[in-house]
């Protein structure tokens, strides 16, 4: 079975993070451009830290890629950390350098600092955090974005938006498929990317009285996947359900606490009859659904007028646009004092402060198309397999024919 993996490794302050993505067939086009441009979208946003303004993301393509596309071997990545060069002896892989930086044993509430000493047998708990920091999702990020461009092939896009900062909910918004590139261009254009003006300057207030009271934010972001045919992941096992699948994507980025498909817990709260989107069917367009005009839910006869599913049931994609809520809890690194424990003295403490961001809801609504991007190309490479580009448009083709003939 023809599948999409990937791994990254890199500490936050390390020599910089390596990634790598297994399974993207031959024949793409691909350019380090592209990569890019998701990468300057992650870094933006207001309310990160001073971090922001030391890094500046490119990505190096080490493999997979000969003049300009894909060859079908493994696609590997490096992005370099300019910080690198505050950290050489610290974050050195050298002995002669150890003890050249005092060890981290006030362990932060909210972060993974004191699990993980406790399990990997850490008396430095920065051997945890430099791996559990947010800074990895660059590489995801740089991962998805070739998963996005392997998906654009299909006519399948991906956006997002941020809809919460703390308290400050977005108003003024009606989600509408026929108007979705005008929410994500609006969002783009946001600092908070949120595609309602009037929500952005309430958020980035919110932001500014968080930043000065030593305090942090989180929020919820909506991931959007458009042009998706019906059939992508299966009933038949829990661990082929797309659904399943999207959740421990998002729910792997790191302060994601919560994540609903669809109208999710909302849809707990109402009657049956009020949230199941109901089938109606019109003819298909002629010649063919690639080349006629596309319309979400309804391109190959079946569509629906309400998307409450999300675009997925029984684990199954139903050809609607698939919509993903993930919330992010504040960031746990924060000026403002919270009680903890050292570890070494067992002596309480107020935890200590380590440079970090105020906000990063806006970047983890890019790490999440990313990481959808992952999970959605995996499942139309499971279903379609090929080893070449062709190959796989002459399967989906194939595939698409037999909807519209259904
Ligand atoms: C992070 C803490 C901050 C963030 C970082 C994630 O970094 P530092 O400790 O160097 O100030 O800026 O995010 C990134 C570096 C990034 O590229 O997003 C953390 O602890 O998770």
């Amino acid at each position: 079975m023809n599948k999409l993996r990937f791994l990254t490794a890199g500490e936050s302050h390390g020599k910089g993070l390596s990634g790598i993505l297994e399974g993207i067939p031959a024949g793409l086009s691909l350019s380090s451009e592209d990569i890019d441009r998701e990468l300057k979208r992650r870094q933006a946003g207001y309310g990160r830290g001073g971090r922001m303004r030391i890094e500046s993301d490119r990505a190096e393509i080490i493999s997979g890629v000969r003049w300009g596309k894909t060859i079908g071997s493994p696609i590997s990545l490096l992005i370099e950390n300019k910080d690198w060069k505050n950290w050489e002896q610290g974050m050195s892989s050298e002995t002669e350098h150890e003890g050249s930086i005092d060890a981290v044993t006030r362990p932060r509430p909210g972060h993974a600092d004191l699990s993980g000493a406790l399990k990997y047998d850490h008396k430095d708990i920065r051997n945890i955090l430099e791996r559990s920091s947010a800074r990895e999702t660059a590489m995801r990020v740089a991962l998805g974005a070739i998963a996005k461009k392997f998906l654009s092939e299909f006519g399948i896009n991906i956006g997002s938006y941020v809809i919460r900062i703390g308290s400050v909910k977005i108003s003024n918004f009606k989600f509408q498929i026929s108007n979705l590139e005008g929410i994500f261009k609006k969002a783009e254009d946001s600092p908070v990317k949120c595609p309602d003006e009037e929500a952005s300057k309430k958020m980035m207030a919110l932001i500014d009285t968080a930043s000065k009271n030593g305090d942090t934010l989180g929020g919820i972001f909506e991931v959007v996947a458009t042009g998706i045919p019906a059939g992508l992941g299966s009933h038949i096992q829990w661990d082929k359900r797309l659904d399943g699948r999207l959740a421990q994507a998002l729910m792997g980025i790191q302060a994601i606490k919560g994540v609903e498909i669809g109208t999710g817990f909302e849809m707990s709260e109402r009657f049956g009859s009020e949230v199941m989107d109901e089938i109606f069917y019109s003819p298909p367009p002629s010649p063919s659904p690639l080349e006629g005009e596309r319309r979400e839910g309804g391109h190959f006869g079946f569509y629906r007028e309400t998307n409450h599913a999300g675009g997925i049931e029984g684990g199954m994609t139903n050809g609607m646009p698939i919509v993903i809520r993930a919330a992010m809890k504040p960031i746990p690194t924060l000026r403002k004092a919270l009680r903890s424990v050292d570890i070494i003295t067992k002596e309480p403490f107020e935890a200590a402060y380590e440079r970090s961001d105020t906000c990063a809801v806006p970047a983890a609504a890019v790490i999440g198309e990313a990481m959808t991007a992952l999970v959605i190309a995996d499942a139309l490479i499971e279903k379609f397999g090929g080893d070449s580009m062709k190959e796989t448009k002459r399967n989906v083709a194939g595939y698409l024919e037999h909807l519209k003939n259904f």
